[in-house]
C-alpha cells in the first residue's frame, strides 16, 4: 500500500482531525481566510503524525501548530469534543448557504444572495432560481460533483485523454496532476496536463480545443465546458465535467502548457494550494518570482506591484526548480503543508 497523507481513514489522530475538521468547514463558510489556513496547516500536520497527539505540549512541538489549536487538540482527545463547535453549527439558514457552496462555481456572494432570496433547497433551486449556464449544471450534478473519484477512474478518465490526443500528435503528453499525482487514493476532480516538448502554447490550443475537445464531445466522453471566469478567459484553460459510460459525471480540468514551462506548470498543477503558496513566497525571500510558467530573478517591484518581469531562471524542468531556489526535492506525496 502506497503512503498516503491525504488518505483520511487510518491515521491515530483521525477523531482530532475530523472534529478539526468540522471548525476547519465553519471558518472556510465564514471566508476567514487565516483560521482556515491555521486549521488546514494544523490538520495536514497532524495526519503526517505516526503517533497519537493527546496533549497540549504534544501539539505544540509540531510544527504549523500553535497556542490556541494545541489547546483545542488536548480539549477534544480529553472530552472527545470541542465547546467552541457548538457555537459554530448555526442556523438553519447558515447550513443551506453550506449546503449552496457546494455547487461547482458558487461563492459565499452568490450562496448568501440566494437565501436572502428565499431559495432554500437545491430543488428550489433548480426550479424558480434564473441560473448561469455553469450554475445550472452545478445544481442538477451537485451529487455527481460531490462524490470521490477513485484513483483507478481517475486514471481512466486520463487515458481516454491521452488516447485521443495521441491520435493527433504522438509527441503530445498527457499528464495526471492535482491530489492523484500527491498520491491520494481518490481525488475531488481530474486534472490533466497536456504538453509537448518542442511546442508553443498556441500549437497546442489549436491542437486540443479545435481537433481533441470536440472529438471527446462527439464519442461522448466529454458532457459539457464549463467557463472559468466572466472576464479575461485564459486560452491555456479549460474545465468541465467528463463521464465513462454509465457512471457519474466528473469535473475534468485540463492545463495546456508549452514545453519550455512544463516544469513551473506540473509544480504549479500538483498543489496542493497551500505548498504552493509557501515555495512562492520562499521565492519571494530569495529576491526570485515563482509562477506557473517559470521561476524569475531580478523581478523588479514598485508598491507591490510588478513593473518588470525578470529574467527566466528555469521553467522547462520541475527539479531544477527546487534546486535553483535551493530547496531540497520533495516528491508530490509529500507536497502538503
Ligand atoms: N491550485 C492552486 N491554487 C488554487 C487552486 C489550485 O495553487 N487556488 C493548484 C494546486 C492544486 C492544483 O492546482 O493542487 C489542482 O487544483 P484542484 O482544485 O483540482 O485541487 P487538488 O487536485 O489538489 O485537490 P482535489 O482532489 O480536491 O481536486
Ligand atoms: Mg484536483
Ligand atoms: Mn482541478
Amino acid at each position: 500500500q502506497k503512503y498516503d497523507p491525504n488518505a483520511k481513514g487510518d491515521s491515530p489522530n483521525s477523531r482530532t482531525i475530523e472534529i478539526l475538521q468540522q471548525m476547519l468547514d465553519y471558518y472556510t463558510r465564514t471566508a476567514d481566510q487565516w483560521r482556515t489556513l491555521a486549521y488546514r496547516k494544523a490538520i495536514g500536520a497532524l495526519r503526517r503524525q505516526p503517533q497519537m497527539v493527546a496533549t497540549r505540549a504534544q501539539a505544540l512541538a509540531i510544527p504549523g501548530i500553535g497556542t490556541r489549536l494545541a489547546d483545542k487538540i488536548e480539549e477534544i482527545v480529553l472530552t472527545d469534543h470541542l465547546r467552541r463547535l457548538d457555537h459554530t453549527k448555526g442556523t438553519t439558514e447558515d447550513r443551506i448557504i453550506q449546503k449552496f457552496l457546494g455547487i461547482y462555481g458558487v461563492g459565499l456572494v452568490q450562496a448568501s444572495r440566494w437565501v436572502a432570496q428565499g431559495y432554500r433547497s437545491l430543488e428550489d433551486l433548480r426550479e424558480r432560481a434564473p441560473l448561469s449556464k455553469n450554475q445550472r449544471v452545478g445544481v442538477e450534478r451537485y451529487h455527481d460533483f460531490a462524490q470521490r473519484i477513485p484513483r483507478k477512474e481517475v486514471e481512466e478518465h486520463g487515458a481516454i485523454v491521452r488516447r485521443a490526443v495521441q491520435a493527433v500528435d504522438k509527441d503530445m503528453q498527457v499528464v495526471i496532476a492535482g491530489s492523484y499525482r500527491r498520491g491520494a487514493l481518490d481525488s475531488g476532480d481530474i486534472d490533466l496536463l497536456i504538453t509537448k516538448p518542442d511546442a508553443s502554447l498556441e500549437q497546442i490550443q489549436r491542437l486540443i480545443m479545435n481537433i481533441v475537445i470536440p472529438q471527446l464531445f462527439d464519442n461522448g466522453f466529454l458532457q459539457v465546458g464549463l467557463a472559468t471566469s466572466r472576464h479575461n478567459h485564459d486560452a491555456s484553460k479549460w474545465h468541465g465535467a467528463s463521464a465513462l459510460p454509465g457512471n457519474v459525471w466528473r469535473r475534468i480540468d485540463l492545463l495546456l502548457v508549452p514545453g519550455a514551462e512544463f516544469g513551473a506548470a506540473i509544480l504549479y498543477f500538483t498543489g496542493n494550494d497551500i505548498f504552493n503558496r509557501s515555495m512562492r513566497l520562499l521565492a519571494r525571500k530569495k529576491g526570485m518570482s515563482l509562477n506557473q510558467r517559470g521561476l524569475y530573478t531580478d523581478v523588479l517591484h514598485r508598491a507591490g506591484v510588478k513593473i518588470n518581469p525578470g529574467r527566466l531562471l528555469e521553467g522547462r524542468d520541475e527539479r531544477r526548480i527546487f534546486a535553483t531556489l535551493g530547496v531540497p526535492w520533495r516528491p508530490p506525496e509529500h507536497r502538503i503543508c
